[in-house]
């Protein structure tokens, strides 16, 4: 089987790569040439467990390459972005799934599964991307077999849960379920579960929405006992003891390119019924400015040192998209705090070491929970800074006799 996969993102090359791994020979298409360049060296271009051995070894005995146009495939997975429109409602953008779309109908022949694993709103496949493949001459479900497989794989595990998650596969009609399940059977040890396009749509979109909700609620119960001097963190401990409970952790807000944006999807499509998702986006958009207060509460009044530990939208990935880490540090310093950054996983000229950031410091502000910071040195990080006290806006630094350890 020859596959073409669009778009060498954080879904995009594991895919391509797993493949290339199963006797599957892919070309992956990427506009960008840096992208293009760096792979077929063998070179990783995201930070992904396992990715780097992946790429190297797959480009190197020649089952996986790059290149800046599609070819001839029996299969092409498209895994470009879905941004958020820049309308009232923060619509589905499908801007880039669509020009993909367009970009494959040259080489598109009689037979081919075409599948789209980019998030979209509901409809988009049966509404939006059946008509682009029906107006150049194909009949879908008899020519060509297109589905919406939504990716649910969690940045840290992409590898393993590529394999071992259930697949829903959501086809326009049966027969394109059933083609492209054939496909994902070649990799998948997971359950692949048949549906409809506009079922597999929503239910993508709704597990992130679920999560979201789910997040607000403990940021939300972080406020209630602020007001009320309450320790949110053994709140949540203990209610979690309750058999049928599992609160998640408050944070600084929710960031990355799925629960942020996705919740807005359905939104769009229904805002007059999408009342408590839009209320929890709210709840979760209004944490890092909760932090700016908090950070005031701390050292008073600018001008104040603070040293931020992280930037990106979650523990241990260099992603920093859509990230509340990067929304903090910008509110800071309008406030006019001087802000001095460390983050072992992004690069930028800018940041600082673990300990240097936190030289003469007011305040050490955890913004994530990267294992680096887990690890850090507390007598030593103390013994830099200026006003001993550090702010935790993740709940993972311990009490400790050498700074004063505030959560929420
Ligand atoms: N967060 C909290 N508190 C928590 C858990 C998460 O504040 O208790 C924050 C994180 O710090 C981050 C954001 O939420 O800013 C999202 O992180 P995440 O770890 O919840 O999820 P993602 O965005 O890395 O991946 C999610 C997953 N979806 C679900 O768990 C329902 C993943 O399975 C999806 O494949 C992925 O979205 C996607 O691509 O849609």
């Amino acid at each position: 089987m020859k596959l073409c996969v669009m778009g060498m993102g954080y879904i995009g090359i594991p895919t391509a790569v797993l493949f290339a791994q199963n006797g599957v020979k892919v070309t992956g298409v990427e506009p960008r040439e840096s992208v293009v360049t760096r792979l077929n060296a063998g070179i990783a271009t995201i930070e992904e467990p396992g990715i780097s051995d992946a790429i190297k070894q797959t480009v190197e005995n020649g089952s996986f390459t790059v290149s800046d146009t599609p070819v001839e495939a029996d299969a092409y997975i498209i895994a470009v972005p879905t941004p958020f429109c820049d309308d009232e409602y923060q619509s589905c953008d499908l801007r880039f799934v669509k020009s993909a779309c367009e970009s494959i109908l040259p080489y598109v022949k009689k037979g081919s599964v075409v599948i789209v694993e980019s998030t979209m709103a509901p409809t988009s496949t049966d509404l939006q991307l059946a008509p682009i493949f029906e107006n150049a001459g194909f009949a879908v479900g008899e020519d060509i077999f297109l589905a919406h497989c939504p990716e649910r794989v969690f940045p840290g595990k992409i590898l393993y849960e590529l394999v071992h998650n259930n697949r829903v596969v959501g086809g326009v009609t049966e027969k394109c379920a059933e083609k492209a399940a054939e496909v994902y059977r070649k990799v998948v040890k997971g359950e692949i579960i048949l549906t409809t396009a506009k079922i597999a749509e929503m239910s993508k979109c709704m597990e992130n929405t679920y999560r979201d909700i789910n997040i607000a609620i403990v940021n939300e119960l972080a406020k209630i006992c602020h007001t009320l001097d309450i320790d949110t963190l053994e709140v949540i401990r203990i209610a979690n003891m309750h058999p049928r409970v599992n609160m998640l952790t408050p944070g600084p807000g929710v960031g990355g390119h799925c629960l942020a944006i996705d919740p807005y999807f359905i939104y769009a499509k229904a805002p007059k019924q999408a009342k408590l998702i839009k209320l929890a986006r709210d709840i979760n958009n209004s944490m890092p400015e909760f932090v700016c207060d908090r950070v005031k509460e701390c050292v008073g009044m600018a001008p104040a040192i603070i040293a931020a530990y992280g930037v990106t939208f979650k523990a241990n990935v260099d992603d920093v998209r859509e990230s509340p880490a990067m929304e903090v540090i910008a509110l800071l310093r309008e406030m006019g705090y001087t802000v001095k950054v460390c983050d072992p996983h992004v690069k930028d000229p800018e940041y600082l070491g673990m300990y240097e950031a936190a030289e003469d410091a007011d305040l050490a502000l955890m913004l994530v929970d990267h294992n680096e910071f887990k690890e850090m040195d507390l007598e030593k990080l103390a013994g830099v800074m200026h006003r001993k006290q550090l702010f935790d806006t993740r709940g993972f630094v311990k009490k400790n006799p050498f700074l004063k350890v505030m959560h929420y």
